[in-house]
């Protein structure tokens, strides 16, 4: 791939990468609409990722002929990349790759929570958290005698700050906020939430899975403790996430999982830990993803993630006017601008979020339907699922209109 790192994306030239998008269904070109559950993979990724199985495939830290050192230092390197892309400077040591998102979230939970949580304790969520977030902790304050308390949510879709005030205190133990909510597409102000953290002795999570895809994210200029994110969702591959941490914070940490590689001595009696990022990724991880991943945050950082940011919140704004027109549409989440990211979740009014999905997919429109994994949050508006559109940087406008088309089919059939 190669253009200008300036001005509105070459749409066509990077759709060119994705040879996914020219699948068509009986003759109906496929929309592709949900790049919040999963973005497509450009030819860089599948060519690095094909080069590695072809090339130097190999167990990592174990071997010490050719093809494991190549493997080695292309995964380790891939560690110090992924840090840089996200602002992380103490590069590989502070950057442990996870399978997902989801675990990253878990491997917080377990490790530093159940050591550090106690009765009195209390861990800040949202009202916004994806199950990713709010169960584990759930389930975690459960364990511990902690309390959870929720950050609530306005009525225009953005946290009530001054309930955040209210919520954290110096009984907080962990605020664990998204950074992009997956379901209203509200960008929350995570660096005042740190802030916030800090001023009572908290730690902050960041889960930034919607939010490193999209825009720019500097984990140092945010002072999160942890930040979080899916390889899957950043044109990468599956099976692969980030949790950065920072080091001072790991190294205190007890492992989550334990195993080979992320021993340093192992006797009958006892056991020591690699240093870090190792000390968290026990068994075989996974190369080939990371080669992968690291491919993926090249890719980005070719087109600039400003650009990216940019052409989301025009797809974004054109979507949330389109779908607007007839008055029968109800979409949540700020108003398009800084504060919402590329995705947009609504209901028609006269038809179940699930059949929109199915009429969408009869034109080929591919739509998530359901509670996006927010049910708590959902249950807040009232509704038990919606409709949501989520925008990549191979998105155009036409595709937006190819949507409303299907809106009103869904309109003739149901109205
Ligand atoms: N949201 C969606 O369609 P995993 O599955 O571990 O890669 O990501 C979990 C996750 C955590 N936080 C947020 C804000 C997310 O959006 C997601 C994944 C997908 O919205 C699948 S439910």
């Amino acid at each position: 791939m190669s253009q200008q790192n300036v001005g509105p994306l070459d749409v066509e030239r990077i759709r060119e990468d994705f040879p996914i998008l020219e699948r068509d269904f009986d003759g109906t070109p496929l929309v592709y609409l949900d790049n919040a559950a999963t973005t497509h993979t450009p030819e860089p990724v599948v060519e690095a990722m094909s080069d590695y199985y072809r090339r130097y495939n190999s167990n990592v830290h174990r071997g010490i002929h050719h093809l494991s050192q190549e493997a080695s230092v292309a995964y380790e390197d891939a560690h110090d990349r992924v840090a840089e892309f996200i602002g992380a400077s103490g590069g590989r040591e502070e950057m442990v790759f996870t399978k997902n998102t989801t675990e990253s979230e878990n491997l917080v939970a377990y490790s530093w929570g159940l050591s550090e949580l106690g009765p009195g304790d209390e861990v800040v969520l949202t009202e916004m958290e994806h199950h990713a977030s709010l169960v584990t902790w759930q389930q975690i304050a459960k364990r511990t005698g902690a309390e959870v308390t929720y950050i609530e949510v306005d009525g225009t879709g953005r946290l009530d700050m001054d309930h955040a005030r209210e919520c954290i205190t110096d009984d907080t133990a962990m605020v664990s906020v998204v950074h992009v909510s997956n379901t209203l597409g509200t960008v929350n102000p995570v660096s005042e939430l740190a802030d916030l953290a800090h001023d009572h002795g908290a730690l902050i999570f960041v889960d930034g899975a919607q939010a490193v895809p999209n825009q720019p994210v500097d984990v140092e200029e945010i002072d999160a403790d942890f930040y979080a994110f899916s390889g899957h969702k950043i044109a990468g591959p599956t099976g692969i996430g980030g949790l950065y941490g920072k080091k001072s914070i790991l190294e205190g940490m007890d492992p989550y999982l334990y195993g080979g590689g992320m021993i340093r001595k192992v006797t009958f009696e006892d056991s020591t830990w690699a240093e870090l990022p190792w000390k968290f990724e026990p068994g075989t991880p996974p190369i080939a993803e990371a080669v992968g991943l690291h491919a993926a945050v090249d890719y980005l950082a070719e087109i600039g993630m400003d650009r990216v940011r940019e052409h989301e919140e025009r797809l974004a704004a054109y979507a949330y006017e389109r779908l607007q027109e007839d008055g029968d549409v109800e979409i949540y989440g700020p108003e398009p601008g800084p504060e919402r990211g590329g995705l947009v979740s609504f209901n028609l009014e006269s038809t179940h979020a699930h059949d929109l999905a199915s009429i969408m997919n009869d034109h080929a429109v591919a739509v998530r339907a359901g509670d996006h994994c927010t049910q708590p949050l959902h249950d807040k508006l009232g509704v038990a699922a919606s409709a949501r559109a989520s925008f990549y940087i191979y998105n155009t406008k036409e595709e937006i209109d190819v949507l409303c088309e299907a809106l009103e089919d869904a309109r003739a059939l149901f109205g």
